[in-house]
């Protein structure tokens, strides 16, 4: 399971030797160094996770790997020669990010092989991207660590079927900026954009964001053709698709692999609306272009955004930004305030009513998601 250094030629005399051993005694070494190392020191949180940042993992006696699925209890991790390992997390999983989900798909983390069993996540690293939502059911401020590491949120919307609605895209928007993700918009079904007012609402959305400034791409599932852009923008990158339970995310993401494999189903025929299709996210690799994953998730019925601070908010509506340089008031809300800029640009329509209409609602919830944490202390 611990492939060999192939630069072995930087390595030091001891090194070398130790590589030469049978990997099953490389790894006991390695863990009876790991277990002396623990005792020695009470810092040993802090210095395993400096390490690990050193990416000394494998002399270390761990397996890297990156976690692709769940199944059941445990988590699918893909290794570096690209083959999968069935791990688990337990109490003594270490992890960079406190107070959010211990390990997602997405994490690296470091496998110690030499558990028996089912082998334990020792490490989870440091997460350098993460969308997060609001742990519903939870009055604190846990996080609910959606996926890890990932470069592009794509926010899949339906023209029809269920209908667009610019609120739950402005949430993703959200999320995804303050978990230092980059954003693209997908409007799917554009097969059922027939009546004049649908294409006309259609063109409407794709303006907006245009205008605003992320990428956005009308396709439909029934048509390969349409995701040829899509396709190309997503090289090289690892994405995840978010949005709505029906909206197409899974059958989008099987034109793009070219295969069935992701399960889509249908929609419930009173509601118009998804049936909860996708039960975990996965992530996948998209066939021949290299270094290119995306992850498909389970639709969110609502989406709650997890703790930003309402003072912040603004930030994240990017559109804002130059006129709140000319509001009256420094530090303007864009709320209340007297001759507030922001708000003048969206009566003129200069910023869209929707967007603004988003932000009045997330500001609304930061204060009293503010307020509930306040009253808890
Ligand atoms: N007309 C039309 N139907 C589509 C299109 N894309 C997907 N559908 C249908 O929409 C339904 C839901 O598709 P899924 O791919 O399962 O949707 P999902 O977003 O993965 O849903 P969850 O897994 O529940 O989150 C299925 O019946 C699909 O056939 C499209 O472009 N046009
Ligand atoms: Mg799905
Ligand atoms: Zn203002």
């Amino acid at each position: 399971m611990i492939p060999a250094d192939p630069k072995s030629e930087n390595l030091s005399n001891e090194e070398q030797e130790e590589l030469e051993l049978p990997q099953s005694e490389r790894i006991r070494r390695a863990h009876e160094d790991r277990t002396r190392e623990r005792r020695k020191t009470t810092k040993h949180r802090e210095r395993m996770v400096g390490r690990a940042a050193a990416s000394s993992a494998v002399a270390d006696g761990y397996t890297p790997g990156r976690i692709v699925r769940t199944e059941a209890q445990y988590l699918i991790a893909e290794l570096e020669d690209g083959t999968e390992l069935r791990v688990k997390a337990g109490k003594r999983t270490l992890a960079a990010d406190q107070n959010a989900t211990l390990v997602t798909v997405g994490d690296r983390v470091l496998i110690d092989p030499s558990t028996t069993g089912v082998p334990l996540i020792a490490e989870v690293l440091e997460r350098k991207t993460k969308l997060l939502r609001r742990a519903s059911g939870r009055s604190d401020d846990y996080a609910q660590v959606i996926v890890a590491n990932i470069d592009l949120l794509v926010i899949v919307v339906s023209i029809l079927e269920p209908p667009i609605r610019s609120g739950i895209i402005d949430r993703y928007i959200v999320a995804g900026l303050e978990g230092g993700i980059k954003i693209a918009i997908v409007i799917n079904k554009i097969d059922l954009a027939v009546k004049p007012e649908i294409k006309a609402e259609l063109d409407y959305f794709l303006t907006l964001y245009r205008k605003v400034g992320y990428p956005i791409f009308a396709v439909t599932a029934n048509d390969s053709r349409s995701l040829t852009p899509l396709h190309e923008f997503l090289a090289g990158t690892t994405s995840v698709f978010a949005g709505h339970s029906g909206v197409g995310k899974s059958s989008l993401v099987n034109v793009l692999l070219g295969t069935d494999d992701e399960r889509t189903g249908e929609l419930s025929k009173k509601f118009r609306r998804g049936a909860h299709t996708t039960s975990r996210s996965v992530l996948l690799k998209l066939g021949d272009i290299s270094d290119t994953y995306v992850v498909d998730t389970p639709g969110v019925r609502e989406f709650a955004n997890h703790a930003i601070e309402s003072t912040q908010l603004k930030f994240l509506f990017v559109e804002f930004g130059p006129y709140a340089e000319m509001c009256a008031i420094t530090n303007c809300s864009h709320i209340h305030e007297p001759a507030c800029a922001v708000i003048a640009a969206t009566e003129t329509g200069a910023i869209a009513i929707e967007r603004y209409a988003s932000y009045v609602k997330l500001f609304e919830e930061a204060l009293e998601q503010e307020k509930a944490t306040r009253e808890r202390f």
